[in-house]
């Protein structure tokens, strides 16, 4: 089959509203989130059913068309966009987008993969249950795309990453047959998981179009409380010692340093600092739970004072309605967009072991300052061990000439030392195109070998996502 004649099968099989051919339509598609990287493609897809996302992969296996599948375009590696060569198909999810079952009974919520985050949110909160993977994007990103990049976000702590979230996946492999995986049982021990392998693919293994997702019962109490602490040490022992006050009720930990908060206090409209006086380390801690109205208010007030008197907690506030909530997480929230307002931002996704956390902030700082002059933004979800070590370019300098002119040594820098500290040079947003050559560098190379097997074994032809993840 030649290109062409692909091409015109693939229009035939979605038909014309599941084409993208109006140029100004299509930009967006052909973007990243943070304006790295612009594509160009053969085409631009929109199935809307698995069936059809399996005839147009069976075709392209068959013409050696290459697919880059795309969720909501949040991702922050590149992943979901082509290369500028316009030979490849944008394959969007977003007309896969019905909830099939909501399992009150299981506590289970099956979705097909362009199923937008917030939306399964609510569909789980209409039952009194809680899906609870949560991150700045839930707005736009969607299921697939959480899944593809094994999103971690802002209660990892207390449910894990989004693998952990998993009781079945459909995938459309790439040569279009489809391994049915939606069974949704808790325990299942027939040989290897293979929906494992499909998360923190990249979309380079196949296509996932469905999940059976895992619910927990909706908290009925949440405690926020916005915390200036010693240092990061002190914010680490804290966390242990709230884990085990409050029967592990610590659903987010979230550190923040001075001048991230600075950030969005200056940049972002209807922001305050909750403190009276400035400090250089923060902490936004969450605790939850179920059913237990009334005595987690007693909890954390507790470990507030114990964490005083220890010298661990130097003031703080905790909300006392779900609008102070709200601008609480709102501090925490919008550094990213704060960040953008700045511009040339080159952004870190680091992790090291929790107890590590403190000797990679002592260590950092002269590791990028001996590569150039720049103004760090540190935060994270330091109860997951993960931090965005983002630098952002000196006040009087042009933004994007420090990213391009210093972007790449610095992260070799900031990645360098996760490394040496054992860590991990991307926790939670994934490799795409622009961590690929860290991987090259930085991963064990048996690591490597084995990954390229799998990806041999299921993409003989190398047309799911090529250019991601891996080198040429
Ligand atoms: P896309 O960007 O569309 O795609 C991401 C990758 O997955 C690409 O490689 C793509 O090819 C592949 N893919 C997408 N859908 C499928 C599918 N159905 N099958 C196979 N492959 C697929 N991330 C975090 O982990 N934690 C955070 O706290 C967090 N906060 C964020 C806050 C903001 C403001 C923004 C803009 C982003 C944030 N992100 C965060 C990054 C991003 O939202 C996540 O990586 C998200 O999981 C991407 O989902 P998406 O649907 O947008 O995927
Ligand atoms: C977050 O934790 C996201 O807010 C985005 O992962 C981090 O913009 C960033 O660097
Ligand atoms: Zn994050």
């Amino acid at each position: 089959m030649t290109r062409h004649e692909a091409l015109a099968r693939i229009r035939e099989i979605v038909g014309p509203a599941g084409v993208v051919d109006d140029p100004l339509e299509q930009a967006g598609y052909l973007i990243d989130e943070r304006r790295l990287y612009q594509g160009a493609a053969a085409l631009v897809v929109r199935p809307a059913s698995t069936d059809e996302v399996s005839a147009v992969l069976a075709v392209c296996h068959e013409a050696g068309l290459a697919v880059v599948p795309q969720g909501g375009n949040t991702g922050y590696c590149g992943g979901a966009t082509p290369d500028d060569a316009d030979g490849q198909v944008l394959l969007s999810l977003t007309r896969l987008n019905r909830i099939r079952e909501v399992d009150p009974v299981g506590f289970t919520l099956t979705v097909e993969a362009g199923v937008v985050l917030a939306r399964a949110q609510a569909a789980a909160a209409e039952h009194e249950l809680l899906f609870p993977l949560s991150m700045g994007s839930e707005g736009s990103c969607q299921v697939g795309g959480n899944l593809a990049t094994n999103a971690g976000g802002l209660a990892v702590l207390k449910y894990g990453t989004a693998r952990e979230l998993v009781l079945g996946l459909e995938v459309v492999l790439p040569d279009g047959r489809v391994l049915h995986g939606l069974k949704g049982l808790r325990k299942d021990n027939t040989g290897y998981d293979l929906k494992q392998l499909f998360m923190g693919a990249e979309g380079t293994l196949g296509v996932i179009t469905a999940a059976v997702l895992k619910l927990f019962p909706a908290p009925t109490e949440r405690q926020t409380a916005w915390l200036a602490v010693a240092d990061a040490a002190a914010a680490c022992r804290l966390l242990g010692a709230a884990r085990k006050a409050s029967g592990d009720a610590v659903t987010s930990f979230e550190y923040v340093t001075r001048p991230s908060l600075a950030l969005v206090l200056s940049r972002i409209d209807g922001t305050s600092d909750p403190l009276d006086s400035p400090y250089e380390h923060y902490v936004l801690m969450e605790m939850s739970a179920a059913g237990a109205e009334g005595s987690l208010r007693e909890i954390m007030e507790q470990v507030l004072e114990d964490g005083m008197a220890r010298g661990e907690v130097l003031d703080g506030a905790i909300a006392e309605s779900g609008p102070q909530r709200d601008a609480l997480w709102k501090l925490r929230e919008s550094i990213p967009e704060a960040e953008k307002h700045v511009g040339g931002a080159v952004k870190h996704d680091v992790s090291v072991l929790i107890s590590r956390i403190p000797e990679y902030l002592a260590l950092a700082p002269a590791r990028v300052q001996a590569v150039t002059d720049c103004r760090l933004s540190i935060y994270g979800h330091i109860g997951d061990g993960n931090l965005h070590y983002n630098l952002l370019p000196p006040a009087d300098s042009d933004p994007e000439a420090f990213r391009a002119h210093w972007g790449a040594a610095l992260s070799r820098a900031v990645h360098g030392l996760a490394a040496e500290l054992d860590g991990s040079f991307s926790a939670e947003h994934g490799v795409g195109k622009l961590k690929k050559d860290e991987l090259a560098r930085l991963s064990d190379p048996v690591e490597l070998e084995v990954m390229r097997a799998v990806k041999t074994a299921l993409d003989p032809r190398g047309i799911m996502n090529p250019g991601k993840l891996f080198q040429a």
